[in-house]
Formats: C-alpha cells, sequence, structure tokens
C-alpha cells in the first residue's frame, strides 16, 4: 500500500515545485543547537510550555477536526513509516522532521534554541536524567497505578499514564495499535522504561549500542550506508525500545522525548559528517524504501521529503544533508 502512494506523492510534491538554487552563503548565522541541561530553567520551561501548546494549535493536515498540531507529527510519521525507516531517508527526513517540529514550537512561543537529549551522559538509566525529572523537564516513567481509561480493550498492552511533571495530562489524540491500524480519540502519555523491570537487558542494551567503546564504533563508519544503517539499528533504536510506551508504535512523535532523541541522532550524523565534509555532506545511496519492500528504487539527493501536509514546500535531500544550507544550525 504505502510503496504505491508515496512515490505519487513525492512525483506531485516534486513538479509543483520552483527551482531554487541553494548555496552555503544563504546560511549566514547557523543557530547552534545545545544539549537540554545546557538550556537554563527559563527556556526548559519555555520549551514545555510550547509543546503544551501545539496541543491547542489547530491540524495543519485537516483530516480529524479534533486533531491538533501536536498530534500531526505522529500522524505523519506513521503514515511515512515505510519511506522513513530501514531505508537511506531515514537520517535525512528525521533531520527534516525535527526541524519542522521546532519550528512549530517558536511559533508557540519557545524563543530558545534547538535542543537534544544527549543520552551518553544516562546510561546508569535514563529515569535519573534531568529531561526524565518532574521539575523543569519531561517527567518520569509511567505509572502503574494511572492507567488510561479510554484504552481499547482489545489493545493488551499496559497504557502506563506519565503522572509527574507539566505533561501528566496531555491527551495525545493518535495512537497505533498495529502496522495498520491507528485509533484516534485521546489517551494518556505513556511510558514503560524497561530499565525498572529488566534492568540487566537494559545494561547489554546499553553497552552494545551507547556505551563506550559502542557508540564510538558507529562513529568510525567508514561510509554512508554502513553508517546510517548501524545508528538507526543500533542507538537509535536502543533509546526507543528504553523509554517505551509512546516510543514503539509508529505514532511515536507522541513522545515529546522523540524530538530530543531525534536531534541527538541528527547531532551523531552532524559529527560524522564534519569529519570529511569533502565527502559526507553529498554522499547518500541505498533503497529508497524499507529493506524489507520489495523493488525498492535507489535514493538520489533530488528526492523530495514527504511532510503530508505539515509545511507549504518541501525540501530534497539536497536542501538538508548540509545543515549549513537552507535549515542553517549547528550543534
Ligand atoms: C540557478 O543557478 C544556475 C547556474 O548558476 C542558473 O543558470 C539559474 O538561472 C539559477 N536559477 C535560479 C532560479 O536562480
Ligand atoms: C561501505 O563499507 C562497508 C564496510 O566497510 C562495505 O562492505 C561496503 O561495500 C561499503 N559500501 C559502499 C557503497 O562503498
Ligand atoms: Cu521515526
Amino acid at each position: 500500500m504505502k510503496s504505491t502512494i508515496i512515490p505519487v506523492l513525492l512525483a506531485g510534491a516534486a513538479s509543483a515545485l520552483p527551482t531554487v538554487n541553494i548555496t552555503a552563503s544563504t546560511c549566514v548565522a547557523p543557530s547552534k543547537r545545545i544539549e537540554w541541561r545546557q538550556l537554563g530553567a527559563a527556556n526548559q520551561q519555555s520549551y514545555l510550555n510550547a509543546v503544551k501548546c501545539l496541543k491547542t494549535k489547530p491540524s495543519r493536515l485537516g483530516i480529524e477536526p479534533a486533531s491538533t498540531l501536536y498530534d500531526d507529527f505522529p500522524y505523519v510519521h506513521f503514515q511515512l513509516n515505510n519511506y522513513i525507516h530501514g531505508g537511506a531517508p531515514f537520517l535525512p527526513w528525521h533531520r527534516y522532521f525535527t526541524h519542522v517540529y521546532f519550528d512549530a514550537l517558536a511559533e508557540c512561543g519557545y524563543v530558545g534554541p534547538g535542543t537534544y537529549w544527549d543520552w551518553t551522559l544516562d546510561t546508569d538509566g535514563l529515569r535519573f536524567s534531568p529531561v526524565m525529572a518532574a521539575e523543569n523537564g519531561f517527567g518520569g516513567d509511567g505509572s502503574d497505578t494511572r492507567t488510561e481509561p479510554n484504552a481499547d480493550p482489545k489493545d493488551k498492552r499496559p497504557f502506563r499514564c506519565v503522572s509527574d511533571g507539566p505533561l501528566a495530562n496531555i491527551r495525545p489524540y493518535y495512537v497505533a495499535i498495529t502496522p495498520k491500524e491507528m485509533k484516534a480519540g485521546g489517551h494518556c502519555l505513556f511510558r514503560k522504561l524497561p530499565e525498572v523491570s529488566e534492568p540487566e537487558a537494559f545494561k547489554k542494551m546499553m553497552e552494545g549500542s551507547i556505551i563506550e567503546p559502542a557508540l564510538s564504533n558507529v562513529q568510525a563508519s567508514g561510509n554512508w550506508s554502513t553508517y546510517a544503517w548501524a545508528l538507526e539499528g543500533g542507538p537509535h533504536g536502543v533509546i526507543h525500545a528504553s523509554l517505551g510506551g509512546e516510543m514503539n508504535p509508529t505514532t511515536s512523535p507522541n513522545e515529546p522525548l522523540f524530538f530530543l532523541h531525534h536531534a541527538q541522532i541528527d547531532h551523531l550524523w552532524w559529527l560524522w559528517q564534519q569529519e570529511d565534509t569533502s565527502k559526507r555532506l553529498t554522499e547518500y545511496n541505498g533503497p529508497a524504501f524499507h529493506f524489507n519492500e520489495e523493488g525498492s528504487r535507489e535514493v538520489s539527493l533530488d528526492d523530495v521529503l514527504p511532510m503530508y501536509g505539515l509545511v507549504e514546500r518541501e525540501l530534497t535531500v539536497r536542501e538538508v544533508i548540509d545543515t549549513y544550507g537552507e535549515l542553517c544550525y549547528s550543534y
């Protein structure tokens, strides 16, 4: 299904775009993204307020009247699942998506810099991280005693609601039930950190992907395809799994930490690119769709990155592969 819909969408979007020459000189003052801990309390609060504000803004997609701009992000991510995971578009698409999200936060009054979560600092337990604090953070693990009253009785996953911090009462609209089905209607923000129930498995996952020398091994990948796959399948996947809850289904952008996590993945990619800009700002190849998808075409730098209605003009991979281009930021 998705493999037939998305190429049509790409082709349509591409032909409607004006030809614009992007040069490095368009980015004269890149904004510097910083780690959550460096933001300071005022910017942290402003960021969290902007996240809540997204829930008050109308959806840009016009699909479900009861949904909001907050909910557009999980919706778009869910719809594009096979294009944006497991193939070459993973890194550039999520770079762009995160940028669009930070722009939305700015529209909601956030004036601070883009921010990321350096989870290499939290490998003893994500729940001890300042990002998971109740004060100036996104709240902690879901609660065993506070569960979602609106959960589909057929859905056997426990909806352990986040019960502390400023996001405790937020109601994301969509939730993926299976990869093919998405329920709309609203539910609590839920989390289930496996580090609590399975500490040994958590430690093993961290050692295999994030605790040194594992992360340095990923960063030492010599070419694009090896690197992109190692980063997606390793640290990226492990943090998704280590937060659990909303981070498991393909509506994972329901979890506001999704964006701080993806900014960190983007940060790592940026560091890798800066090590050899002559090669790594143009190196882009591999299958356009998930490796399980049959007959996937090869990607190109001129592929448009679909945003499904989130933006007015969609950018190409060429326009986002260098952060000192159209997106104009650094780390
Ligand atoms: C883009 O650059 C090319 C080559 O320098 C030039 O021929 C073309 O007119 C430019 N297009 C626009 C829209 O500026
Ligand atoms: C990338 O590197 C891997 C491992 O060194 C190698 O097997 C693969 O052929 C390389 N791919 C390309 C496109 O050069
Ligand atoms: Cu994703």
